[in-house]
């Protein structure tokens, strides 16, 4: 089937830069996704938008260029509860990817343990309004009760405003919680303000909570430089990012977001995105820990 992408639809960048950073070995990009293709994997009737395609092979590809040793690949919301393409992935990449999943309350526990087996460790619960409509949280917290005894986690995407009304919900939650790119706080406002404040106290209060500091070139507002050589991009959003890694610096990842949907103003160099982890975590440990031994051990480890 041939899908035409939403209008003003920004493509993935096509001639990455080779980072300056080096990532250290095994280390993990631990949150990308694969979009179609759309005429082998359709999207999904109910998705809010429609990408460009974004296959396994260019996924791998960026993975080498870039120099990680592994990816976590998660659902996107324009494939649905139709996990087929990210299965596809899994299954072409040789044990170096995991993947996070949306499942109906449906799902059987065969299908959860064939997940399981092909390298599924998590589950994904999205409540950005623009990208899903509403699931029902004793549905959600049904199909927690069914992943937890299998070690899988949940992964909670959501808007630093929403954080007080979703605060019951994610605390009930049983299993590892994951939360995407820290909340999405507004890094226009002070980092030690009300809003990020309570982010803070929800790792804080609540050691099962981890949280991706990923997504610098979604929440910056001053943006990437100038093209100028200069490669310190996304200043305004290192004090959030780099906060958590130091408070919190066994619970926190980092991944590309590649291909990037729904960015409106640039797509991002992805080399430049990994030259801005040494501004976030800025000795060799916490890169260790953020790149390689936290991913290792919740995708990884034995038993999981
Ligand atoms: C991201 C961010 C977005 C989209 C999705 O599944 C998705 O469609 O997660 C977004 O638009 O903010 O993490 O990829």
């Amino acid at each position: 089937m041939l899908f035409t992408k939403t209008p003003g639809w920004l493509d993935w960048y096509a001639g990455p830069s080779k980072p300056r950073f080096k990532l250290p070995p095994g280390s993990v990009d631990a949150h990308c996704h694969v979009f179609g293709p759309g005429r082998e994997f359709p999207f999904a009737p109910e998705r809010k938008y429609t990408p460009c395609d974004a296959s396994k092979e260019q996924l791998f590809a960026l993975r080498d260029h870039l120099g990680f040793a592994r990816n976590v690949i998660v659902q996107a919301t324009c494939h649905g509860a139709d996990n087929s393409a990210l299965l596809d992935a899994l299954q072409h990449a040789d044990n170096r990817a995991r993947g996070v999943v949306t499942l109906k309350r449906s799902v059987t526990d065969r299908q959860l343990t064939d997940l399981h087996a092909a390298g599924v460790r998590g589950v994904r619960f999205n409540f950005v309004r623009r990208l899903v409509d509403f699931t029902p949280r004793d549905e959600l917290m049904e199909i927690a009760a069914r992943i937890a005894p299998l070690g899988w986690h949940v992964v909670i995407y959501f808007e630093a405003v929403d954080l007080p009304e979703l605060w019951d919900f994610f605390t009930a939650l049983p299993t590892t919680v994951v939360v995407d790119h820290m909340g999405r706080p507004d890094v226009r406002l002070p980092v030690d303000g009300p809003q990020f404040e309570l982010f803070i106290q929800f790792m804080r209060e609540y050691p099962n909570v981890w949280s991706k500091v990923s997504c610098p070139e979604r929440l910056s507002v001053s943006g990437p430089p100038a093209l100028n050589g200069e490669r310190n991009a996304y200043r305004d959003v290192v004090p959030f990012a780099r906060r958590i890694v130091e408070t919190f610096p066994d619970r926190v990842l980092w991944g590309t977001d590649w291909p990037h949907p729904n960015l409106k103003d640039h797509m991002p160099d992805d080399g430049l995105l990994v030259d801005f982890i040494p501004h976030i975590a800025t000795t060799a440990e916490l890169q260790r820990k953020l790149l390689v031994d936290n991913p290792a051990l919740l995708y990884w480890a034995e038993g999981k």
